[in-house]
């Protein structure tokens, strides 16, 4: 079953995104479902590719458990069965794509952490020989890896604007006195995914963290972690610095959408049955890679 849009009667939707789903649960928790739905060149497409937000889920959930001691979670269960019986009603349409999470205080600012040279740092780096305001060494070219992986927060802008890169202290001002932590830990978290990634062939060359804060004024990881949505995946075998790099997900996806010359101003559009065949492959070999399992 392909979930393009969750209806769930009985729970409240507080927010929906491009690509996934957040629903208040209780007072303390919420329900956060990923959807089939795909984005690309920041278009959700008409069509979904099937087990996407499956597969999305079960590479937060690899990731939550492997940095669980280097970095807490918002993760209560992934197990529909021992949800909620609201949630549970629903259980056929939710099993395996939601995580029952803690509900937090989320902190204003996007956690960015980049050990390659690409996107808005690379603008930004050809510009001014900065990322977010911080002094790169010269010579570096687009995908070239960072001396050491560069902690490159952004403000979130309302949906359809742009998120603005921001210096840390610039973060550190909004974040308040969390804003170290948030640092730490979206530094160690990205070190240790990284290093994991690499054993498996695939690089991450930047990711966005969101953290929040719970009743015990801890910080605590939130949102889907390290997912293709999340991050830039790049296969090893083929980097090469100087050169854009294909997505390990969403090239096949990108490359269709020049070639019919897609409107990138416009609405989604229907993707191909090998579009979507293909596309979905590519999310079932990351997952594999990076978990070493099944779906
Ligand atoms: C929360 N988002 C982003 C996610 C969307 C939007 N544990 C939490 N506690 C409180 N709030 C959030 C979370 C989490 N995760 C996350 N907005 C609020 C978001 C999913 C779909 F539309």
């Amino acid at each position: 079953m392909t979930v393009l849009k969750s209806e769930l009667p009985g729970l409240k939707l507080i927010a929906r995104g491009k690509v996934r789903d957040l629903y208040e649960v209780d007072a303390r928790h919420l329900l956060f479902v990923a959807s089939d739905r795909i984005s690309a060149f920041d278009v959700v497409m008409a069509t979904g590719i099937p087990d996407k937000g499956k597969v999305l889920t079960q590479i937060s959930l690899f990731w939550f458990d492997l940095l669980k001691g280097l970095c807490p979670n918002h993760l209560v269960t992934a197990d529909v069965d021992a949800m909620p019986a609201a949630v549970r009603a629903h259980a056929d349409t939710l099993r395996g794509r939601a995580m029952l999470v803690k509900r937090l205080r989320i902190l204003p600012v996007e956690a960015i952490v980049r050990g390659y040279l690409s996107g808005s740092g690379l603008k930004e780096y050809r510009k001014q020989g900065t990322v977010c305001g911080l002094k790169l060494p010269a010579g570096l070219v687009e995908s070239s890896r960072l001396p050491e992986p560069l902690y490159t927060p952004s403000t979130k802008a309302e949906l359809g604007a742009h998120d603005e890169n921001i210096h840390p202290d610039e973060a550190a001002r909004i974040i308040g006195p969390h804003a170290a932590r948030v640092q730490e830990l979206a530094l160690a978290a990205y070190t240790r995914a990284r290093d994991h990634a690499a054993t498996r062939g695939i690089i991450i060359a930047d990711t966005k963290f969101e953290f929040g804060v719970d009743e015990a004024g801890q910080v605590v990881l939130a949102d889907e972690v390290l997912t293709p949505d999340s991050s830039r995946f790049w296969p090893a075998d083929r980097y090469q610095a100087g050169r854009a790099q294909d997505s390990f997900d969403k090239q096949y996806l990108r490359d269709w959408l020049e070639q019919v010359k897609f409107d990138k101003n416009g609405p989604g559009i229907a993707l191909p049955d090998e579009v979507v065949a293909r596309t979905r492959a590519k999310y079932l070999d990351a997952f594999r890679l990076i978990t070493g399992r099944d779906l």
